[in-house]
């Protein structure tokens, strides 16, 4: 029972920042629909909704929004220690572990969503686009991987329900 509260503490704590940090589930759903809409013929947004909503249910999901936001909005505010810091405000190249806590996300729903991530991450489509924009002032190091890493799983995630019982695919 507590266990529960706490969960959905969690998950409306990490919904709460995703809006706060300027993302909304449909900037989302709009990454699903770019990456899928090519192999499902009548795919709407409201699938697109359905399954990003889906995967913010997923306390590892949870998990890696708070941290990664948490870190963006402590570099945002130059409140880390060198040289974490600087490594953060500038989103450098060789960091990576901003992807390391993404790949936390891409897996959930099996490994189709990989290839999905490192797609949406080349192309950058939609928010993704914003989210990469230095010139705001904001930090984003971590949000644009873990936003491209929810899509790449709502597409996992899309895809296997369409071959099995949709209730079944978040067991
Ligand atoms: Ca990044």
């Amino acid at each position: 029972m507590e266990n529960n509260t706490r969960q959905s503490e969690l998950e409306i704590k990490a919904r709460q920042l995703l809006t706060e940090r300027g993302v909304e589930l449909d900037d989302i759903a709009e990454l699903v629909y770019y990456l899928q809409s090519k192999y499902h013929d009548d795919l709407t947004m409201d699938e697109c909704r359905h399954n990003v909503d889906r995967v913010l249910t997923k306390r590892e999901v949870q998990n890696a929004i708070l941290t990664g936001i948490q870190l963006d909005v402590m570099a945002e505010k130059k409140m880390l220690d060198q040289p974490l810091q600087k490594t953060i405000d500038t989103d450098e190249g060789l960091y990576g572990v901003d992807e390391i806590i993404a790949l936390s996300i891409v897996n959930v729903y099996g490994s189709i969503g990989f290839t999905n991530y490192g797609y949406i991450d080349k192309q950058k489509p939609g928010i993704l686009k914003k989210l990469n924009d230095k010139s705001s002032g904001e930090v984003h190091t971590f949000l644009d991987d873990i936003v491209g890493a929810i899509a790449a799983a709502a597409s996992s995630r899309l895809a296997h329900s369409e071959s099995a019982n949709e209730e079944s695919v978040d067991d």
